[in-house]
């Protein structure tokens, strides 16, 4: 080992900036959504499609979601605490979860007046004729493909919920009419009333295995009339048929399902009503914002076609040409404008002839000129008091612009400009008076006499501010000639290390690009969503989602990321007050395992698993690890300590000693998401333990409230430990009740091991192996997230090679089974964003760890990445680190501390101590 010299730093990783040029790209152009390429602001979010003939931007705005500021919490639940527990100690799981399902759930969202609506609708309101009748003429009537098992929103039905009639005929050959016949439609959603002939056969509310016996004489040979009258109240809707599409719906004589007739085709609809009455939610949805179309009237063959998105700049191009004139297209989201701006540009004059318009998928949008070049589109969401504006203006180099027919017309143009901003009346989850038009003028104000290239300069100086703070490089770049879509597909069979730093660095795009501060929190989805009905509500699930989207912002470099989090935590501690009061009759403030854009914190969806008490334990530890990452004392006194402190007195007023054990338990709760309600499931304690250590360490820097840190310390002792069982696994809850043949997505019984540190090889090597082996029972396989989690552990447990092959996992082509879709977003299925930052982090963490006292250089480096170079990378204590290795060992290293220290630090298998003055970097060669 050699100390080298200060002056030697400039040179030293010079060249790992220079080299960088990670681009996802496409030498085709998006069909789906998830080929579509994000581009955000923290607030605006884009997904572009680049088609050459009809340009798509999808686009969201941050605060658009539905529901209201409203009351969660019920008022009297701490009534039923003590039955429920007392159930839970009796061993009467089932009836526990029943008492909690009637009487400790959150409240809902009001319900419309369903069953008018639905005596409404059997009435045939809004109709004229009896469309079950074989003499109604249908004639007007258009045609929908059936079945769609995503629901008629698959089919081009986006956000319709209501009343829609379904007509087709069947031909019955002769032989049948006099057997029983069998009519299976499988899944409707929501309910059906099923007619033959114009007789009722079948009505169901249920959503699957729709089965309907035909009485004999109700079928005729040669042509019967099939009608049916779907009611779907919310979500997806319509005749789903199978999830395994090669399975029909259709009609069978019964026990002769192989001589099926199918049903599959168009059939006749029409739409009844689409006002179904509002459903009760517990809490909200992210919505879609709308869409910006560019018709290119330009001929439909195209040459030369690329698309990319630059992870450096954040910018996105796409570039063809047709009939020999190259057409360019560059795209931003620019945070210090507030704009998303695209360019329009070819290499001959005037060639430039389009029709571009807004729209969206609310059912209440209009779209309309402002004058001056400037166009809006309105929004108002339908469940909720939400209501949003989105500007439009166009600036281009000859050519004319006008409207026509709804429609922004451009002919004759050398280069084109769209700027589109947006705003809602959101502003903070307690507060509705925004003002959506005010924001977009004075977004566009600010846009007077500004170029699209000093807007781009700013766009980039501001973006670069954060992600060049970090590079890295695995291997050679060898591979980057080839579109993204194969390297995704070849990733697991060849040797391309560099994908993995590209993916590392996607995801520190992603993050930048959804968490600015000043914005809400990257949630399910980030900012890129374009359902009405996403799934899970593409809110935030803090049982693990919404905390492992915030997995890269301290090792990474991206703490200013990490600023939306801190605000909503600061949000939920206010919030979850209530919550414990209500719920717990306790201090301190609790989450369960959902919030929202209102700060819901009570329990949600069902008993057996939305009772978890310990999302604010985990969210605290956040609060903690933004401290160990920047040693801000003052972020730690002002904004984390009250935050943790209270969390800590939830849980000395909460946890109660369990009559068998004497230890300290968590009840009610649940290990996430499965077992049902439970008392003592083992994250809850590692997740109290930890918080408790945080807490109390938080206490002794800050010099402040020791009698509290003794409670918590004695506390602290009598929670019940991890424990080993029977199958030499750690114990995912109080008993040994572990299945070695389970292999549940979630992991939560290792939350110790990752992403606390209550397990770990310098604690406890015994405890370590039992979680090593119950990982080893779960299983590789798992949805995106999980999979992602598990690159972490494997890295914690320093198994390069194990951590590698799940990196692989998560980077193959999606499926039904968790992967990457075309873009790179991460795949539960469907579309979940934290897999994408949860294997940024796990990739991190195979070449850093700093939970011990010793900071860890390449913990878990497998064979193939035996060559490579970080700059920038985070280690908690406030150390920034930047090494190279070849053949697996560190040959160079600087290390920065923020203070003045000595520190321990493992390198190529010895520890060093060394001895840093503060933000002087510390230079070694080996
Ligand atoms: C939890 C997980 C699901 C999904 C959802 C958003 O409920 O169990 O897999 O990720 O969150």
């Amino acid at each position: 080992m050699k100390k080298l010299s200060f002056l030697l730093l400039g040179v030293f990783f010079a060249h790992i900036l220079s080299a960088q040029n990670y681009q996802l790209w496409y030498d085709k152009p998006a069909q789906k959504w998830t080929d579509a390429l994000p581009l955000g602001n923290g607030r605006i979010g884009a997904m572009v499609f680049a088609n050459p003939s009809q340009e798509r931007i999808q686009f969201n705005e941050e605060t658009l979601w539905t529901g209201e500021p409203r009351e969660y919490n019920r008022k009297d639940a701490y009534q039923y605490l003590g039955q429920i527990r007392q159930l839970l100690q009796e061993g009467k799981q089932k009836e526990a979860e029943a008492l909690a399902e009637k009487q400790f759930m959150g409240l809902k969202s009001n319900e419309g007046k369903r069953e008018t609506w639905i005596a409404d609708m059997l009435a045939l309101k809004g109709i004229s004729g009896n469309p079950s009748q074989l003499n109604f003429d249908d004639s007007s009537w258009k045609t929908m493909t059936v079945p769609s098992y995503e629901g008629w929103e698959a089919v081009g039905y986006e956000g319709l919920d209501g009343a829609v009639w379904f007509r087709t005929t069947i031909d019955i050959p002769a032989g049948w009419e006099n057997q029983t016949l069998v009519l299976d439609l499988n899944r409707i959603r929501d309910y059906d009333y099923t007619y033959i002939n114009g007789k009722l056969i079948g009505s169901s509310q249920h959503t699957e295995g729709r089965k309907y016996q035909i009485p004999v004489n109700t079928l005729h040979v040669g042509k019967n009339l099939i009608a049916i009258q779907v009611l779907n109240f919310s979500d997806k809707g319509g005749i789903a048929g199978y999830k395994d599409t090669s399975r029909h719906i259709g009609i069978y004589p019964v026990g002769q399902e192989d001589k099926k007739i199918s049903l599959n085709g168009q059939w006749k609809y029409f739409i009844q009503s689409d006002e179904a009455p509002a459903v009760g939610k517990y809490q909200a949805d992210y919505q879609p914002f709308g869409d910006l179309y560019i018709n290119l009237l330009h001929g439909k063959e195209y040459q030369n076609y690329r698309r990319s998105l630059n992870l450096a700049t954040a910018e996105s191009q796409t570039e063809y040409s047709v009939d020999n004139v190259v057409f360019k297209r560059e795209y931003l989201v620019s945070q210090p404008h507030q704009v998303l701006a695209l360019r329009l540009s070819v290499n001959k004059a005037h060639q430039i002839n389009l029709e571009s318009f807004l729209t969206s998928p609310h059912k209440n949008y209009s779209f309309k000129s402002l004058g001056n070049n400037t166009w809006e589109l309105s929004v108002r969401v339908r469940n909720g008091a939400l209501f949003g504006k989105a500007y439009l203006q166009i600036q281009q180099k000859n050519g004319s612009v006008e409207e026509q027919a709804g429609k922004i017309v451009i002919k004759g143009a050398d280069e084109v400009v769209f700027y589109l901003t947006a705003a809602t009346n959101f502003i903070n989850y307690q507060n509705i008076s925004g003002n959506p038009q005010k924001r977009c003028e004075e977004v566009f104000s600010k846009l007077k006499g500004i170029s699209y290239e000093q807007i781009r300069k700013a766009h980039q100086a501001e973006y670069q501010k954060y992600y060049k703070r970090f590079a890295i490089e695995l291997g050679q770049d060898a591979k980057s000639h080839l579109p993204t879509d194969v390297r995704l597909a070849n990733f697991g069979k060849d040797n391309d290390p560099s994908f993995a730093a590209l993916y590392v660095q996607y995801g520190r795009y992603l993050l930048i690009s959804a968490s600015r501060a000043g914005t809400q929190p990257s949630n399910l989805q980030g900012i890129w969503n374009d359902l009405l009905a996403p799934p899970w509500g593409s809110k935030y699930t803090t049982n693990i989602n919404a905390e492992m989207n915030y997995w890269p912002a301290g090792v990474l470099n991206l703490i200013p990321t990490q600023q939306p989090l801190i605000q909503m935590i600061t949000d939920l501690y206010k919030a979850g007050q209530t919550t414990a009061k209500n719920y717990y009759n306790a201090r301190g403030w609790v989450v369960h395992h959902n919030t929202d854009l209102w700060r819901g914190t009570a329990p949600i969806n069902a008993s057996n698993h939305g009772i978890w008490v310990s999302g604010a334990g985990w969210l605290s530890q956040h609060l903690w690890e933004h401290y160990q990452y920047t040693q801000d004392k003052e972020f730690l006194r002002k904004t984390a300590y009250p935050i943790m402190k209270s969390a800590s007195e939830f849980f000395v007023d909460f946890l109660v000693k369990d009559p068998k054990t004497g230890w300290l338990i968590s009840t009610p709760s649940n290990s996430p998401e499965q077992g049902g309600l439970v008392a003592g499931p083992s994250m809850d304690h590692q997740i109290i333990r930890e918080l408790y250590k945080n807490t109390i360490k938080a206490s002794q820097i800050l010099g402040l409230d020791n009698a509290f840190a003794d409670t918590l310390s004695q506390q602290y002792k009598q929670i019940a430990p991890n424990q080993i069982g029977k199958h030499g696994q750690l114990q995912e809850w109080l008993q040994d009740l572990d299945d070695p043949k389970n292999n549940h997505r979630h992991v939560s019984h290792l939350w110790g091991v990752h992403p606390g540190h209550d397990i770990g090889w310098d604690i406890d090597s015994t405890m370590m192996k039992a979680a090593r082996q119950s990982l080893i029972y779960r299983g590789d396989e798992g949805t995106g997230w999980s999979l992602a989690w598990k690159i972490n552990f494997w890295a914690r447990f320093h198994e390069g090679e194990h951590a590698l092959q799940l990196v692989k996992m998560l980077l193959r082509p999606a499926t039904s089974a968790g992967g990457s879709y075309l873009n790179l977003f991460d795949a539960h299925p469907p579309f979940q964003i934290d897999g994408n930052f949860g294997g940024a982090a796990g990739i991190a963490e195979m070449l850093i760890q700093s939970q011990t006292d010793i900071i860890e250089l390449l913990p878990a480096l497998p064979k193939d990445w035996s060559e490579g170079k970080v700059k920038g990378i985070q280690a908690r204590g406030g150390y920034i680190l930047s090494y190279a290795w070849k053949n697996g060992k560190i040959t160079e290293l600087s290390i920065t501390s923020k203070e003045s220290t000595t520190c321990k630090i493992r390198i190529n298998q010895v520890v060093h101590t060394l001895k840093l003055q503060s933000n002087k970097p510390y230079l070694i060669e080996f």
